[in-house]
């Protein structure tokens, strides 16, 4: 369309005005302007009224394109409008499906880019005209606006907009990925936000879930990683398009967030960050009494919970399913003192649906350090001795033989002997309470004491149970 390759030598020794001339003249013709003799249109006029700032991609031989016109005589009258049938025109370009005037006034052509075209009859219907619609030798008078341009060859093009600088993995076909999304068509208009939805779109990459472009288009994406994906329709929604917001044979373009991801198959992810190996005798295993103080946030830094908020370390028995599964596995084997980075899948965690202040499917980063830790109990055991147990334990317990033994007496005994480590309660609760469950537990007809008949070791009685169902 426009008149190109390298100026000759006799152009260059022309004196610069009569060069200047010369460059008109040739863009004059090559835009179509009247012939010389001024007779009717050679080719088409185009005037580029408004050209928009970013112009990423212009209109080639082949592209698929979607415009709006008015098409009007050189009196004004109006003979078509796109607008008047409230439907975009969608098509190929430069192959013939057009007027040969509209195939070559969309050719260079911008998204967002209005212009004027003239068509010249040949150029248009011609000496025979449309019946009813277009009388012959008419000079046809367009404005066109360029709203999408694509091409069959197109690819899902990917930009990486910010990406963090700690990547510890990338997304993968069967990850399921929790993400924030913008979605425009070309000309800017926005048809989707999972901003204005409470929360991420959340789904699996590469089962099918999502439209094809979008499937490829976060693939390799870093936890934190802003990507925009422009995708074209026969990658998104084709030519059906998809409700009243994504026309047919539209280019989608979406400007997505990654908050998390993670695999069904993942496990708990254990990272030491310190250990003090020389003070470390004996690490924690499962039963365990443990406490620990922990920060846990979401993988782009969300804070959730603290336990510096309460004051005091955590406190749980692992493997007595009093935390998350993910948090009685990641703080298995520590030395006291050790500290850890642990990522928690959703499925280890709080699951699909979350819980108060974790959305569903969360991938969970936990900071942990222990405190300390103690054996636990056997479970269902309140106090055990570490020996034998007395070989009088009632005569012991009744202090001061009256053949009845109060709470006072009770308790009296049980904390001799943990004070004298022969014995030891269940830790993580109030010794009180523990000696009060205890004391009901033995006082069987509950009347306030025990008796010679009522007390019974719980070991004794799981051996009797046992024999029982055997
Ligand atoms: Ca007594
Ligand atoms: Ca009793």
């Amino acid at each position: 369309m426009f008149p190109a390759g390298p100026p000759s030598h006799s152009l260059l020794r022309l004196p610069l005005l009569q060069l200047l001339l010369l460059v008109v003249q040739a863009v004059g013709r090559g835009l179509g302007r009247a012939s010389p003799a001024g007779g009717p249109l050679e080719d088409v006029v185009i005037e580029r009224y408004h050209i928009p700032r970013a112009c990423p991609r212009e209109v080639q031989m082949g592209d698929f394109v979607r415009y709006h016109y008015n098409g009007t005589f050189e009196d004004g009258k109006k003979f078509d409008s796109s607008y008047d049938r409230n439907t975009l025109v969608a098509i190929v370009v430069g192959v013939g499906r057009l007027i040969t005037g509209m195939d070559r006034g969309l050719m260079g052509m911008c998204v967002n880019e209005r212009r004027r075209l003239i068509v010249p009859p040949h150029l248009g219907y011609g000496s025979i005209g449309l019946a009813g619609l277009i009388p012959p030798d008419a000079t046809l008078y367009f404005d066109v606006v360029l709203l999408d341009v694509w091409n069959k060859e197109d690819t899902v093009q990917v930009s990486t907009l910010l990406r963090p600088p700690h990547c510890p993995r990338m997304v993968q076909d069967g990850d399921f990925v929790r993400y924030h999304y913008n979605g425009t068509l070309l000309d800017g208009t926005s048809f989707d936000t999972s901003y204005s939805k409470g929360g991420t779109y959340d789904t699996y990459v590469g089962s099918g879930w999502l439209i094809k472009g979008m499937d490829q288009g976060l693939l390799g994406m870093c936890p934190g990683e802003r990507r925009k994906i422009i995708i074209p329709p026969f990658l998104a929604y084709g030519e059906k398009g998809y409700g009243d917001k994504i026309p047919g044979s539209a280019v989608l373009i979406f400007n997505v967030h990654v908050i998390d991801f993670h695999n069904p198959a993942d496990v708990v992810e254990i990272r030491t960050l310190s250990r003090p190996s020389e003070t470390c005798n004996e690490t924690t295993k499962l039963g365990d009494f443990v406490r620990y103080h922990y920060n846990c946030s979401l993988l782009d830094g969300t804070q959730l919970f603290t336990s510096h908020d309460y004051g005091a370390p955590q406190e749980a028995t692992l493997g007595a399913n009093k935390v998350i599964e993910g948090l009685d596995t990641g703080l298995q084997g520590m030395c006291v003192g050790e500290r850890r980075q642990l990522i928690v899948p959703p499925h280890l965690a709080h699951g699909e649906s979350g819980a108060r202040g974790v959305p569903g499917s969360a991938v969970l980063l936990f900071e942990v350090e222990l405190v300390s830790r103690e054996d636990g109990l056997p479970t269902g055991y309140l106090f055990v001795w570490h020996k034998d147990p007395p070989a009088n334990l009632f005569e012991d317990m009744d202090l001061n033989k009256d053949g009845e033994v109060p709470p006072e007496e009770f308790s009296t005994f049980i904390k001799a002997q943990v004070s004298e480590g022969k014995g030891r309660l269940m830790p993580g609760q109030d010794p009180e309470k523990t000696i009060g469950d205890m004391f009901q537990n033995q006082d069987r007809n509950q009347d306030g004491k025990i008796t010679v008949d009522e007390l019974k070791l719980k070991s004794d009685e799981d051996e009797e149970r046992v024999h029982e169902e055997l």
